[in-house]
């Protein structure tokens, strides 16, 4: 197995502002792909968005600003949050970019070589804000007596000459390629929905649209653009350097390892990609996670609404570590979840401050004391020395296994049985009582509960990479020593050390503000 890793997030639309759900699915990512740089993994991350098509279209008619304009300006708003939320992409792409044209167009050219488009006649539903088009029996009727499509967005009739793509003559290959990856569709429950769909029969896919002009042009056929999402799902080789195949990154990281999305876009994910790819004569990607669906205090997210949540003004008031570890904590991932401002508050005091900030803080604080600042000797070990230590040290295996299926909520409930368990060693031994008693037995202990905020420092990088980073500044950790490869006794924290002044990570929230860091 090569030491590679390619993670993509959904690249998102540019008819309005990112919120929870975006930067959601990219802190998903973010934090997959800073365990893989730590696990001695190259890593590719990808974003970007997706700026084609008559919804971004229409969107900047309604701004009443130049197409091309709109577009800088919300790709920008994307760009400028995944600087904020810290994510660590490598790239970031947006399809309005010449080598997304070309890279689409040479997907289209394979599919045409390969005999898998022709020209026909479009005749049926499009939903503008799904950008996909629907049969009769899919719509229902709502209250006003409006057809709408299964997601409930609005439809229109559509006619038009189109392109078509086979996708009728994949049922069996998608069939098959399903069968042959059991992992390729996550969660489970989604995958069956998936294979229930395909089995059901396919329709050929229009694949291209001639109303308006906002897309790829087709190659050799002006009068058409890219169906959007044929142009949206190529930007993952695009990134890669696609059409160049034999060299470069498409030769190191295709097929991606995951595709991040929602379980919105799983089936143009699911299903319409891989045969896109495998009719281009390209190999399907190994797996696609669909992650649920946040609500707002129960209520469905929606700008009409107007209740979507600014992720700036959440971290503002709660902290950008705190945000990340309570949307990778409060859901099993891949379930809906519902956000809620008291849930916020109760993982922030109760699982940061209480427990893990806590722990480091009175640990460090006694060491600071009654150390002299310095890393203590370690005697001899007791039963209990031992048993916390191998909990530390069994950790990485524990949060790895969890982190391959996408389990972040296990990976961090993973962590936690071990900083509730330092705690609880803590009170059991007492290290305070020890500093009169027996000083070389309250040095071991301390350097035992030292040794464990190390491991725990050094697992929750990829969920809280500044808090981290900073409770292994106070351990005096090299930051060439914070790689999974040093979790090992190797590194251990060496008696003698000098620590720095220690100081509280983690703020609690209270009467409706950051309290002042500390315990
Ligand atoms: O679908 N809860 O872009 P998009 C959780 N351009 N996640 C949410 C969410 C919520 N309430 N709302 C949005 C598109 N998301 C296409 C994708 S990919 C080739 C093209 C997240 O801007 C979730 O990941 O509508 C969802 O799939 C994505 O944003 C949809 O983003």
């Amino acid at each position: 197995m090569s030491k590679r890793y390619y993670v993509t997030t959904p690249i998102y639309y540019v008819n309005d502002d990112p919120h929870i759900g975006h930067a959601y699915t990219t802190l998903a990512c973010d934090a997959l792909a800073r365990f893989k740089r730590l696990d001695g993994f190259e890593v590719k991350f990808l974003t970007g968005t997706d700026e084609h098509g008559q919804k971004v279209a229409k969107s900047a008619a309604a701004a009443g600003i130049d197409t091309r304009e709109f577009t800088d300006k919300v790709s920008r708003n994307f760009r400028d949050l995944a600087d904020f939320m810290n994510y660590s992409h490598d790239d970031f792409i947006r399809t309005t970019e010449e080598r997304h044209i070309r890279s689409s167009q040479a997907i289209w050219r394979r599919l045409i070589d390969n005999g898998e488009i022709y020209l026909d006649t479009y005749a049926g539903w499009y939903a503008v804000r799904d950008e996909a088009f629907y049969t009769g029996d899919e719509l229902t009727t709502d209250a006003d007596g409006n057809k709408v499509a299964p997601s409930g967005a609005e439809v229109e009739w559509v006619e038009e000459p189109s392109y078509f793509f086979r996708l009728s003559a994949w049922r069996d290959r998608l069939l098959e390629f399903y069968d042959a990856n059991p992992d390729f569709i996550l969660p489970k429950t989604r995958r069956n929905e998936v294979v229930s769909f395909v089995s059901g029969g396919l329709h050929d896919l229009s694949v291209s649209r001639t109303t308006f002009k906002w897309g790829v042009p087709v190659p050799g056929d002006e009068d058409h653009i890219m169906y959007v999402w044929l142009d949206a799902l190529t930007n993952y080789i695009t990134a890669l350097g696609f059409p160049e195949t034999e060299t470069g990154e498409y030769a190191t990281f295709w097929p991606a390892d995951l595709h991040m999305v929602g379980k919105d876009i799983l089936r143009f994910h699911a299903v319409y990609w891989p045969a896109f790819l495998m009719g281009a004569g390209l190999e399907p990607p190994r797996r696609v996670f669909a992650h649920g669906w946040w609500t707002n205090e129960g209520q469905k997210i929606s700008k009409s609404l107007g209740n979507i949540i600014d992720p700036v003004k959440l971290v503002d008031k709660y902290g950008l570590d705190q945000v990340r570890y309570f949307l990778l904590r409060e859901v099993p991932f891949g379930n809906d979840g519902d956000f809620t401002h008291q849930a916020m508050v109760n993982r922030m005091n109760g699982e940061l401050a209480n427990d893990y900030g806590n722990l480091g803080q009175r640990v460090l604080s006694m060491i600071n004391k009654n150390c002299g600042g310095r890393v203590p000797e370690r005697g001899a070990l007791t039963g209990d020395d031992e048993g916390l230590l191998e909990s530390a040290h069994g950790l990485i295996g524990r949060v790895g296994d969890a982190m391959e299926a996408q389990a972040f909520h296990e990976g961090l409930e993973a962590v936690w049985a071990v900083v509730r368990a330092a705690n609880a060693y803590v009170d059991g031994q007492a290290p305070w009582k020890l500093a009169k008693e027996d000083p070389a037995r309250m040095g071991t202990v301390l350097c035992v509960l030292a040794e464990t905020i190390r491991h725990l420092a050094i697992l929750t990088q990829p969920f809280m990479p500044d808090s981290s980073a900073r409770l292994l500044d106070q351990l005096a950790v090299p930051e060439d020593a914070r790689a999974f490869a040093c979790l090992g006794p190797d590194h251990a924290l060496k008696a003698g050390t000098e620590l720095p002044i220690p100081e509280g990570v983690f703020p609690r929230y209270e009467n409706g503000e950051k309290a002042e860091e500390g315990d």
